[in-house]
């Protein structure tokens, strides 16, 4: 599940570049038509590689909006950097591209944009090399540049190709298990209800899952999911979301809010922060100035604590502390942007590292600053988190020796691990959340494949799907009981299949299962061979009728339909009862059947533990 967002001037043609590339038209409010032009967050989508859905959020280029493109360059894996090929590098260029930077977005393409109104291949060169200078020592700096029409289609397919080869090569995005979605636009639908829409991040929404609002902290819960104008069962993170959600009112939902799992994130008024200042802000970043920060899709007025330095000059990175004037959500490692209020300008940004200092810093503290520094590098959770995801699943003691870590620090960092819910443990081994929730993704879709590939099956035999699975007993075990509690498998006997199959025969092998029942009881103790019964239906149809438990099998050659085996069994033990012991010539006499028949039933007692053999006969076990 990607994402992919615009940025670029006013009117360079975002918004017809992706109306040209996906046919929906992101302009939707009737002031954007009548204004021809972007206001506010667009939303799209389109189909790239093997049919992989990817989201796309427009944003407006102009200056008086660039808080609305904030909100929505956020959560976005790859930017559309739109340069028009007839004006080239303009401001908004130059500051979008600055924001990109400062989100450290995972990577872009330059659409070189309307080169239709370009004949001089000379002023196409020029334009190249401008922009070039422009992305040099930026994230942007080694993106491909691609010349496109959206009016002709020119190089719209080459976009698509280069779009889905750079999405594709991105990491995907991770599944802590601890879903949050910071909120980008809220409507209702009527007989619907309230709608959010945003970027899923961290972990996964459900169908009737509890949610939490923040900063409300008012409770809801999931009504529906869609994707695209698809609707969905469960969100995965990485993907556009809408919820509609119960229990919370419209009124109570803004931009910027962020709707949660329950107790996965919290809400606060104070942020500590690394930054980067601009190299071209008009002036240094100084104590106590108002800021505006943006985090996630929400917008707060802010002050800042310089700490370590009098102030931060242009070109330089510091450590700040944020003082919010009213609480908002963010989470360690999320990014952010400050601006100046008035005369707006985008001043620079940074990384949350710590949402939660708990109180206000001294600036001059040596121990403050080696306290953000360590931040900075990521704490012993993190990067026994790293460790484990490369290893998983893997033992406790083996993953402390493979961290590098003293054993005290690697125990710790594992407890605090376990209290967030970011890992499984299961006795001795260890997974993450994400690598659980993958192991689960791979059950379901081997599952899906077996059904495909075995339609008269009823499931796939445990064994085989574990060994498919690649998995020790002590990791299996546990994933088929979670799977199963998650109603995402059925476990039948031996059997493992998902809830919605079900075995279905033709028309043709209805009939000849019909007749063969009817000829089996009427033949009773004295029944066809399995190869007989094989001929009549069908090998596969034969298994599925075990399967179904329509068919009991006792050994290479006899088999009974299930009612005559329960009779017939229940005779056995009747005799049993009464008589303590029986042999192969009185099975004989008491089924009135031959002696292959006698010994079949008698040695599948002694197998599945009904009885057991005393020298010649058997008795009650
Ligand atoms: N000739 C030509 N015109 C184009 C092309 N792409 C866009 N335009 C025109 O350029 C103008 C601006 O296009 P938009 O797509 O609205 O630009 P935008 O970047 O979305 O603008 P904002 O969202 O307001 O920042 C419109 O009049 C488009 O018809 C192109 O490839 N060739
Ligand atoms: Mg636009």
């Amino acid at each position: 599940m990607y994402v992919i967002g615009t940025a670029g001037h006013v009117d360079h043609g975002k918004s017809t570049l992706v109306e040209a590339l996906t046919g929906i038209d992101p302009d939707r409010l009737r002031e954007e038509k009548e204004r021809e032009m972007t206001i506010d967050l667009g939303f799209a989508w389109l189909q790239l590689g093997d049919g992989e859905e990817v989201g796309v959020v427009d944003v407006p280029g102009h200056r008086d909006f660039i808080e609305n493109m904030l909100a929505g360059v956020g959560g976005i894996d790859l930017a559309l950097f739109v340069v028009a090929a007839d004006e080239g590098v303009m401001p908004q260029t130059r500051e979008h591209l600055a924001i990109l930077d400062l989100l450290d977005v995972g990577g872009g393409i330059i659409a070189l944009t309307k080169t239709d109104l370009i004949d001089d291949p000379d002023w196409l060169e020029l334009v190249t090399l401008d922009l070039y200078d422009t992305l040099a020592g930026t994230i942007l700096e080694d993106a491909p540049i691609m010349p496109v029409s959206a009016k002709t289609g020119e190089g719209l397919g080459e976009l698509r190709d280069l779009l889905w080869e750079n999405l594709s090569a991105a990491e995907p995005r991770p599944d802590l298990g601890r879903p949050r979605l910071p909120v980008d636009r809220v409507f209702s639908l009527s007989g619907f209800g309230t709608v959010v829409t945003g970027t899923l991040l961290d972990g996964r929404f459900r169908i009737g899952d509890p949610v939490e609002l923040q900063p409300s902290e008012l409770k809801g819960r999931i009504r529906g999911l869609q994707t695209h104008k698809t609707k969905l069962d469960v969100a995965l993170p990485g993907s556009r979301v809408a919820i509609n959600i119960s229990g919370i009112d419209r009124d109570e939902m803004r931009r910027g809010y962020v709707v949660a799992a329950p107790g996965v994130i919290s809400h606060t008024i104070l942020l500590d922060a690394s930054y980067r200042h601009l190299s071209d802000a008009s002036g240094p970043l100084k104590h106590n100035m108002e800021v505006k920060l943006f985090v996630g899709a929400a917008e707060v007025v802010a002050r800042t604590r310089v700490l370590g330095a009098k102030q931060i000059n242009p070109g330089e990175t510091g450590w700040l502390q944020l003082a919010l004037s009213e609480p908002i959500t963010a989470a360690r490692r999320d990014r952010f942007i400050l601006r100046r209020p008035s005369p707006g300008e985008t001043l620079g940004g940074g990384l949350v590292l710590d949402p939660h200092p708990g109180r206000r810093h001294r600036r001059f503290r040596a121990d403050v600053v080696e306290r953000l520094e360590t931040l900075a590098q990521g704490t012993p959770a993190e990067l026994l988190l790293q460790t484990l995801r490369r290893l998983e699943p893997v033992a406790k003691n083996k993953l402390f020796k493979q961290s590098g870590m003293d054993e005290g620090t690697a125990v710790a960092a594992l407890a605090e691990l376990e209290t967030e819910n970011q890992i499984i443990t299961l006795n001795k081994q260890v997974l993450t959340q994400a690598g659980w929730q993958d192991l689960l993704d791979k059950l379901t879709s081997t599952l899906q494949l077996y059904h495909r590939e075995n339609q008269l099956r009823l499931g796939m035999p445990r064994e085989e799907l574990r060994s498919r699975l690649k998995l020790s007993p002590s990791v299996f075990n546990p994933l088929i009981q979670a799977a199963t509690e998650a109603n995402l498998t059925v476990e039948e006997g031996t059997l493992l299949r998902q809830p919605s199959h079900q075995i279905t025969f033709s028309d043709k092998q209805e009939t000849a299962v019909a007749s063969l029942l009817r000829r089996m009881s009427i033949a009773g103790v004295a029944s066809p061979s399995v190869k007989e019964c094989k001929t009549a239906v069908g090998d596969d149809v034969y298994f599925a009728l075990l399967d179904l438990g329509k068919l009991k099998q006792l050994n290479n050659d006899v088999v009974y339909a299930t009612p005559d085996y329960k009779r017939i069994v229940g005779q056995i033990i009747q005799f049993l009862q009464k008589n303590d012991e029986i042999d192969a010539a009185q099975t004989r006499d008491l089924l009135k059947t031959s002696r292959k028949y006698a010994i079949a039933l008698l040695e599948h007692l002694d197998d599945i533990k009904v009885t057991k053999r005393v020298g010649d006969k058997r008795v009650l076990r």
